[in-house]
């Protein structure tokens, strides 16, 4: 005769093979990742972070933005902090552009999106997309304050070796613009986000 303690170990058994087999059947389901890692580095990639200040076109500071990029995983990439005030309230556009240069009062100074290609294909929600600038929008609240975090995977803090994605910090760095409007992710070139209004310099 089995115990009643035994009996619960059996079923507990029983759950356990249960379980791992559903886990097995999950794994097998699993397809294969769109996107190849690329190779880890020799060393282990220190973690990064970077800040730098944004502007709006009459020149006032509107806080600051950091940068991190952290060790490799299976998707790295670069978180990017925001905590700003001043801007106008409503859903903004914002990618990164190719030159560190906020000069220019409307901003055309930091260049079009980051290593653009050609032809370019701007867009999340675009089949074969290829804008490494591309990022979420962010929502400025009534008091003009946002304070967002978001993450992109198609970009790095730095030049790596084999790595193919374009570095924020290469020899001419990078700027985050920010646009007065939406960036609706499949209208070419830009998503219609309209005018540049804010603008961050990444640079050594
Ligand atoms: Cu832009």
């Amino acid at each position: 005769m089995i115990s009643r303690n035994a009996r619960i170990t059996l079923a507990g058994a029983a759950a356990i093979g249960a379980a791992v087999l559903t886990t097995v059947a999950v794994q097998a389901q699993t397809p294969a990742p769109r996107v190849t890692p690329p190779p880890a580095p020799a060393a282990p990639f220190a973690s990064t972070t970077v800040s730098f200040e944004v502007k709006n076109a009459a020149g006032a500071a509107l806080g600051t933005a950091r940068i991190f990029q952290g060790n490799d995983g299976q998707v790295p990439g670069v978180v990017l902090h925001l905590e700003l005030k001043g801007l106008p309230a409503g859903w903004h556009g914002m990618h990164f552009h190719n030159k560190a240069d906020c000069s220019a009062a409307d901003f055309t100074s930091a260049g079009p999106h980051i290593s653009m290609t050609t032809p370019v294909i701007h867009g999340f929600l675009m089949d074969n997309a290829n804008d490494f600038g591309d990022l979420p929008n962010v929502y400025a609240a009534a008091d003009g304050s946002v304070n967002a975090e978001v993450f992109s995977p198609l970009v790095t803090v730095y030049p790596r070796a084999s790595d193919s994605r374009p570095a924020l910090f290469d020899a001419d760095g990078s700027a985050l613009v920010i646009h007065a409007n939406l960036d609706d992710y499949h209208t070419q070139p830009i998503g219609g986000a309209g005018a540049r209004i804010a603008c961050g310099m990444m640079k050594r």
